[in-house]
């Protein structure tokens, strides 16, 4: 049935352009190949396990000294330097204004080395510099073009977290960059205010490559913040806050996956802001907005400060919310993101300890105590606040936010069910693995400072018992249609359901509403055990098979591992 809206949409790849001849990108079968040889070795596990470096150990490490990923520290590891070194504000890209109206932006994805604990020269990538990368500010509705250069040894790809954009615009798995190459996407955001961020998105290859240093902020800028007098003075009252675990070897190189348990997500024992581990930051006594991106491929995080004090949500994913909700405690999965007020305003000369109080929720989300580690059963700091004097300037924070129109569903409800990795396996998904090898990468193409690119496109989990292939597309949508998408959790963890390509509103949790704060635009949401959650999500960009939209969970370990599905939007 012809489509009079439909673009031909994937006949028109972003314009590539090559300093060097393209590289040839390797398929998947024969990356597996090259790395067959190195899956016995890494299934040996590590003989020098890495743990919680200099951090107090409780009695629980004992008992884990002598599984691989839990044991002792080096004894010469630094111990974290807390709260010495400043906070890094990421710089922000307002585009350059180019002669057809748009604006221009320049990514540059490349190698370098990076302190990310005090006085440890640590080998990373970033986007232009050596570990993450600006904040790119996009007016609403604004024709951009966002030039991103790969100078990586490898091919990945950059993808809009949370862009209303079409497919091809997406850079999804799709999207590969060649060494040497660039990719060009022109869009227009036309969606609501918001912080969204950016990522490689390449199969099989996301975790490592976020671990390696690569992801920054997108913020949609629609004025409505400046309407609301809320605090939007970059790196003064408005504060991105990009929160991520690592773990180093002795030699400050990045680990990624050197343990059978990273498997269940690969989580760190440094805790890092912005690229630096347990930094401090001056504010002034004010009303001081935080935007907090929880950038870890698979921690989840229990915000809270250590002086109790409260704090207002404003907005969660992709949206300001209707009303400010005032919280003691929020929990952050990976790839959400919250905007929160924080009242200052008689704090002047003190300090406050954002942190993460893990231990009264996170173990909790798992039925297996492993999935848990000690972080997660004790909490730990990630930022120490220091209050200065107010400046001349001074926002607000409003009674009242944004009106948020209900979506209103015209399509049958899709169904979708994720399974760990017990319910993987009878989806065959241990076969498929050739017994448990694994599938470490081609030394030639590591990551940064020799990181190893982990274990990618094994059948570990599914959604719908399907794995994520390239090859299927799993789900058509119709273009412009508004569908439910109901999401059970049949598996042992908690997942963070992710779809790309629109924003969604949570209809219900087994049947109740939804938290206050999860009542706003939103393009992750936190699935616990047992849970099935409704969304609503209206299909307005279109994504046709060469270049279709992913639903996936985002811890990165999962997503690289099967628990992603393709969709169209036609
Ligand atoms: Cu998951």
């Amino acid at each position: 049935m012809p489509d009079t809206r439909r673009p031909d949409a994937d006949e028109t790849s972003p314009s590539r352009t090559a300093a060097t001849p393209a590289l040839p990108i390797p398929t998947r079968r024969q990356m597996l190949g090259a790395a067959a040889a190195g899956g016995a070795l890494w299934m040996a596990g590590r003989a020098h396990a890495q743990g919680m470096a200099g951090m107090p150990m409780g009695p629980m490490s004992g008992g884990m000294a002598g599984m691989p990923g839990m044991g002792a520290a080096p004894a010469h590891a630094p111990r974290p330097a807390r709260f010495e070194r400043p906070l890094v504000i990421p710089a922000q890209l307002q585009g350059q204004p180019r002669a057809d109206g748009s604006l221009g932006y320049a990514l540059r994805m490349s190698a370098g080395h990076s302190e990310l604990l005090a006085g440890v020269r640590t080998p990373t990538w970033g986007y232009n510099g050596a570990y993450l990368g600006p904040a790119l500010r996009v007016p609403r509705g604004k024709q951009v073009r966002i030039a991103v250069r790969n100078d990586l040894n490898q091919a990945t790809t950059t993808h809009w977290h949370g862009a209303h954009v079409p497919g091809r615009m997406d850079g999804g798995p799709q999207s590969l960059i060649a060494p040497g190459q660039s990719l060009v996407y022109d869009f227009a955001l036309d969606q609501p205010g918001a912080t969204l961020w950016y990522h490689p998105h390449p199969d099989g290859l996301t975790g490592a490559h976020v671990y390696a240093g690569l992801a920054g902020m997108l913020l949609v800028d629609d004025g409505v913040d400046r309407a609301l007098d809320l605090p939007r003075t970059w790196g003064v009252d408005d504060i991105a806050l990009i929160l991520q675990d690592r773990r180093m070897d002795a030699g400050g190189r990045l680990l990624y996956m050197p343990s059978m348990m990273d498997r269940m997500g690969m989580k760190g024992n440094r805790f890092l802001v912005n690229g630096r581990e347990q930094p401090y930051v001056q504010v002034p006594a004010q009303w001081v907005r935080l935007r907090v991106l929880n950038g870890s491929n698979a921690r989840v995080y229990n915000l809270a400060f250590a002086e109790g004090q409260s704090f207002h949500v404003i907005a969660g994913d992709a949206g300001l919310l209707a009303r400010p909700v005032e919280m003691r405690s929020l929990l952050l999965a990976p790839a959400e993101r919250a905007e929160i007020l924080l009242d200052l305003r008689r704090l002047q000369g003190k300090a406050l300890v954002l942190r993460s109080d893990s231990g009264s929720v996170v173990p909790g989300l798992s039925s297996m105590p492993m999935d848990a580690d000690i972080f997660d059963h004790q909490g730990f700091d990630l930022l120490q606040l220091r209050v200065g004097a107010p400046l001349a300037r001074s926002a607000r924070l409003p009674a009242k936010l944004v009106s948020i129109p209900a979506l209103r569903p015209d399509a049958p409800v899709r169904h979708f069910s994720l399974q760990g990795m017990m319910g993987s396996m009878m989806a065959g998904g241990m076969q498929a693995m050739g017994g448990m090898a694994g599938a470490a990468r081609a030394s030639a193409n590591a990551g940064p400072g020799g990181m190893s690119l982990g274990i990618g496109m094994q059948h570990l989990f599914s959604i719908n018992h399907q794995f994520m292939d390239m090859a299927v597309i799993n789900q058509r949508v119709r273009l412009g249609s508004t569908e439910v998408w109901e999401v059970s959790n049949d598996a042992e963890m908690a997942h963070p359901f992710h779809l790309h390509g629109t924003s969604f509103q949570i209809l219900d949790r087994d049947g109740s509403v939804p938290p206050e704060h999860e009542r706003g635009w939103k393009d992750v949401v936190f699935v616990r055990r047992n849970e099935t959650v409704r969304l609503a999500a209206r299909f307005d960009q279109p994504a046709g098979r060469a270049h279709p939209f992913m639903y996936h969970c985002h811890i990165l370990e999962h997503e690289d591992n099967g628990m992603m599905g393709q969709f169209t939007v036609a």
